[in-house]
């Protein structure tokens, strides 16, 4: 048939089938995921470091080795996601260097401290469960490399989700010290992760294309939505109070009401000037400074291996 690159890629869309990397695309079209899936990969990457905090002051052995794998999980789904987003085309050393000079936008969660151990419970119960309820959706995200990524990025998640649940339970049935520490950590990482979702809907520049063209499934506040609606039994399970005096179920709308989300505090961490910013970046760098040495090995062994397969 004489369809043109254009009507073949509509028509993907339309049947809700995947576009694939070697697939005429829009260049919007790839400059969007680019775009998202760069910063979902630094998400991951700069949130190994919050919880990398406590790996040596975990409080047994078994916490210990169960935090471990946790962080190693989100190298291995950064890894994953630059593979994608590289298959779009992008470099993956741009992308680094972007990280590292600041012009990259990674999760405004990963900016915030983690000064006890219940910090840990915390990010897995609300952090990790953000995020599977916005990574949910993307499993069916109309980019083939991008929604295969995701279906096993969400096993994981789901595993981190129930670790950080168990920790807060423990803590909970422990002594009134620990309880408070728990409730702490719920207070301080509750609104935190209502930001995670994005802006308000009538403030996301841009959900409407990425709905149409089926990257997105859900709007920012639908998911935010979905989230409360997850967290209120788990909090009742857990005993711990969500930090919200007008969280209440409304009968009438078939929505959680809720108080209006600090955004000032959103776009002040978006900008740059949230607890750990300069800190997170500052580590990045170093990280990758100090790693030069494995960069070059590998390049350099690469380089030999090829030279004797010539011979
Ligand atoms: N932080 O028009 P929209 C994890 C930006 S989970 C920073 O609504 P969009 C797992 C947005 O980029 C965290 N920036 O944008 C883990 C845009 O700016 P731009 C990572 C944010 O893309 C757990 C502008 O605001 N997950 O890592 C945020 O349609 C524990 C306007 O917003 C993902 O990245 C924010 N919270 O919707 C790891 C999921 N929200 O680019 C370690 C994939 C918005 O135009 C430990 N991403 N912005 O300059 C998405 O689903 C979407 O990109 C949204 C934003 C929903 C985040």
């Amino acid at each position: 048939t004489s369809s043109t690159p254009e009507e073949r890629f509509e028509q993907i869309i339309a049947a809700d089938s995947r576009v694939e990397p070697r697939d005429w695309m829009p260049e919007a079209y790839r400059k969007t995921l680019i775009r998202q899936i760069s910063q979902h990969a630094h998400s991951e990457i700069i949130g190994m470091q919050p919880e990398g905090n406590w790996i040596t002051r975990a409080p047994s052995l078994k916490r210990k080795a169960i935090l471990m794998a946790k962080v190693q999980d989100e190298a291995g789904h950064g890894l994953y996601l630059y593979s994608a987003a590289q298959t779009l085309g992008m470099p993956r050393e741009q992308m680094t260097q972007d990280l590292i000079d600041g012009k990259a936008k990674y999760s405004s969660i990963f900016n915030y401290p983690t000064p006890t151990w219940a910090d840990m419970g915390a990010i897995g119960w609300l952090v990790d469960g953000a995020a599977i309820c916005n990574q949910v959706p993307l499993c069916r995200a109309s980019y083939g490399p991008y929604a295969r990524a995701m279906v096993r990025i969400c096993k994981e998640e789901s595993f981190h989700q129930r670790q950080g649940f168990e920790i807060l339970l423990s803590l909970m049935q422990g002594t009134d010290a620990q309880r408070r520490m728990a409730q702490d950590a719920v207070d301080r990482w509750y609104w935190p992760s209502l930001m995670m979702f994005g802006p308000p809907d009538e403030q996301s520049p841009n959900s409407a294309q990425s709905m149409a063209w089926k990257i997105k499934r859900f709007s920012n506040d639908e998911l935010r939505q979905r989230f409360v609606s997850m967290l209120v039994p788990q909090a009742e399970a857990l005993g711990v109070t969500l930090p919200d005096p007008n969280l209440r179920w409304n009968a009438e709308t078939g929505r959680y009401d809720m108080s209006e989300i600090d955004w000032t505090e959103f776009f002040d961490v978006l900008a740059g000037r949230g607890p750990m910013n300069a800190e997170r970046r500052r580590a990045r760098r170093e990280a990758h400074e100090s790693g030069a040495w494995v960069r070059e090995a590998a390049a350099e062994y690469a380089r030999k291996q090829a030279l004797r397969s010539e011979r």
